[in-house]
């Protein structure tokens, strides 16, 4: 297959197309590289040293003997240039990873939120229109979140996004599927959110051919090909706005700093590890919707977990100690977690779970490069509420906290 990956120069984006490529797709990288600008503005960067897109590919070609071509595009802004880069290129499929992906960053200012918004669903639009308008039938994978269904207990496993309700009429009850209800938990998550509305609407109106992932939290930071030579390496973010729970417990706990639990580390949420994502992109891939068929949704998951338990397994690992710290987000202090991910599993997925090996790799890559990292970035500062901000700002390294 001819295969676009949208923000392919990403976190999971690179590693997918790397994946795609292997198997020997024709893989396009379409990219801004935003999230490159985004570490100059933050004044921090990946904990790996990357190279350029273009030297990745190149590095790639040397490898593998396959091609990554790149396509410099700003899909929220230049619509007209994507219209044309989709007629010159006609891809069987689209993968949609263009998107901010940082809850704390869409939270940090009203520009962030502004910014966050326009580009997310100006991005998500536009390719939709333009798939339409160029009358290009390629299947839409869409690299949604988990984050959409919001986080509160509700004691019954969450499917994969429908819901089967009744409705009273005046002639009796009456059977419906709608889209499981969002309630999403920041700015970024939000846009997740309308993504899903216009996905809806293209595929009923037009026919397009959609398939909606709704992903947990990635950890782990190598797959098979980002670990064929070192300048395939992925980004990896330990800051306080883009690194993620668990990858940022591993890289604590191999500099000596204190686990950094946000409240009561009663949060629980759905995870994945990288190797999985990529594999479930290619399985998402082999199972195109037709024509007029539904928006199709997986739940992009293997397991469940507590903050707290996960900060203390890494801390058993490693001797690290945990600190639990002000949150700075507006969320629940706990709760529970029942996902569906039938589907995948159904697909031939086996996951890869938790395991010491896969977590060690991730703590010996944060040794390799502990010289890169600025500690002060470390703590998560961004705050959901004017009010949160004056409670963190006084302690955003849980200082005063005892260690537990
Ligand atoms: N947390 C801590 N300590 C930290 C960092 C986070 O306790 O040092 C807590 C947070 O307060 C939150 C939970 O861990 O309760 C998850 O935070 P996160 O930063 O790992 O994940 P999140 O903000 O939800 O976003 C990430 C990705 C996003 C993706 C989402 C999947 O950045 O792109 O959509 O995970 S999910 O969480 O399932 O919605």
């Amino acid at each position: 297959m001819r295969i676009a990956v949208l923000g392919g120069d990403g976190f999971v984006g690179w590693p997918t197309s790397l994946h795609l490529s292997n198997l020997g797709h024709e893989v396009h990288i379409v990219d801004n590289l935003s999230r490159r600008w985004i570490d100059t503005e933050l004044g921090v960067q990946s904990l790996t040293p990357m190279d350029s897109i273009q030297e990745r590919c190149r590095i790639w070609k040397q490898e593998s003997g396959n091609t990554i071509h790149f396509h410099l595009l700003n899909l929220a802004k230049e619509y007209e240039r994507l219209k044309q880069w989709l007629l010159d290129h006609k891809p069987d499929a689209v993968i949609h990873f263009a998107e901010q992906r940082a809850a704390p960053y869409s939270m940090k200012t009203d520009r962030h939120k502004v910014y966050t918004v326009d580009n997310n669903v100006n991005a998500t639009h536009n390719l939709l229109a333009a798939l339409v308008e160029t009358g290009i039938d390629a299947h839409l994978v869409h690299l949604g979140t988990m984050g959409v269904y919001g986080y509160s207990s509700v004691g019954a496993p969450i499917p994969e996004g429908y819901l089967d309700v009744e409705i009273d009429t005046p002639s009796g009850k009456k059977g419906q599927q709608i889209l499981y209800p969002t309630r999403p938990g920041s700015v970024y998550h939000m846009t997740k959110s309308l993504d899903q509305i216009l996905f809806q609407f293209y595929a009923q109106n037009d026919g397009l051919r959609i398939t909606d992932l709704h992903q947990g939290i990635v950890w782990g930071t190598h797959t098979d090909q980002t670990r064929r030579h070192e300048q395939l390496i992925n980004r990896f973010d330990y800051d306080g706005d883009y690194g993620t729970v668990l990858n940022r417990f591993l890289i604590q706990a191999a500099i000596g700093y204190p686990l950094t639990v946000h409240g009561t580390g009663g949060q629980t949420r759905a995870f994945i590890h990288i190797q999985d994502c990529v594999r479930c992109i290619e399985l998402a891939l082999s199972d195109a919707p037709k024509t007029g068929e539904r928006v199709k949704i997986f739940n992009q998951m293997t397991e469940t977990h507590r903050v707290r338990d996960l900060a203390h397994l890494v801390a058993r690992m490693t001797g690290a100690e945990v600190r639990m710290l002000p949150n700075p987000r507006k969320e629940a202090d706990e709760n529970d977690l029942i996902v569906k991910n039938d589907q995948f599993l159904s697909l031939g997925l086996n996951p890869i779970t938790l395991q010491e090996g896969l977590l060690a790799e991730v703590v010996d890559v944060a040794k390799k490069y502990a010289h890169r990292i600025d500690r002060s970035r470390v703590p998560a500062v961004s705050a959901w509420t004017k009010d949160i901000a004056k409670r963190v700002d006084h302690d955003p390294e849980g200082k005063k906290l005892k260690a537990v």
